[in-house]
């Protein structure tokens, strides 16, 4: 039975996520792009795989031929990290540590990158809209230090080895230079960023459909969908 594995994706830090995982993993798979600003997420075929209507989702066979989706990135991470027995420690210890990241990245490097993103690239700029930012530039800063610090001595989150930890929390650190923070006062992530982003692997899920990326110009259609507003 092959594994058919599909990835419902688009070129943003949290699609990158997964793209750069299946990469390491040297999985075939489809990549199904979900155009986010043209409204495809709110498509009810992928509202079946991903009931949060948001990118990434993967969709694969089981052994016994029955489809098995995923939503949510970290979710993704860990289901594949544990099917594939890979970029996974082996340790209960190490096991509760990727645990710790996965979950710190999902409730706090993610949502805070992901509001300083949209209130600095997407907002007008307004007094109202000047303490959101800056609350979210200083969120995403204290999530720097946060990772700074697990960085003590070692070159990767966990037990000193690459894993889905470094995976999950690298693709908005990536972005740091579109979310205009300098990572000047950070030297381990600076040295862990680079590290990371020589892998080919990485190069080539990083890259993945990047020229359909939209610009930081957006059209009203990509805001209505992107920044709907639910009552
Ligand atoms: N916590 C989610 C976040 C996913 C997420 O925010 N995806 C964005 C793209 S980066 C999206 O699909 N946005 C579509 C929308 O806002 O309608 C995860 O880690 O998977």
């Amino acid at each position: 039975m092959t594994l058919d594995m599909k990835l419902y994706y688009w070129p943003t830090p949290n699609g990158r996520k997964v793209s750069i995982l299946l990469e390491e993993l040297a999985i075939p798979y489809e990549t199904i792009f979900v155009n986010i600003g043209k409204g495809d997420q709110f498509k009810l075929d992928f509202e079946s795989i991903s009931l949060n209507n948001r990118i990434p989702a993967i969709k694969y066979k089981n052994d016994n031929g029955s489809n098995v989706t995923v939503f949510e990135s970290g979710a993704i991470m860990l289901h594949l990290a544990e099917k594939f027995q890979n970029f996974y420690p082996k340790t209960v210890t190490g096991k509760k540590e990727v645990m710790e990241w996965l979950f710190w990245q999902a409730a706090n490097q993610g949502p805070m990158a992901g509001q300083l993103s949209h209130f600095k690239n997407y907002t007008s700029n307004s007094e109202k809209n000047q303490y959101s930012y800056q609350r979210y530039k200083s969120e995403y800063i204290r999530c720097l230090h946060v990772l700074e610090k697990g960085l003590n001595s070692r070159r990767y989150l966990v037990e000193d080895t690459y894993s889905i930890a470094d995976m999950i929390c690298w693709p908005w650190v990536l972005a740091n230079r579109s979310l205009g923070i300098s990572l000047d006062n950070f030297p381990r992530i600076r040295l862990w960023r680079q590290r990371i982003k020589e892998r080919p692997a990485v190069q080539i899920g990083v890259n993945l459909g990047k020229k359909l990326s939209s610009s930081k110009i957006i059209t009203d259609e990509e805001r209505e969908n992107l920044f709907k507003k639910y009552t």
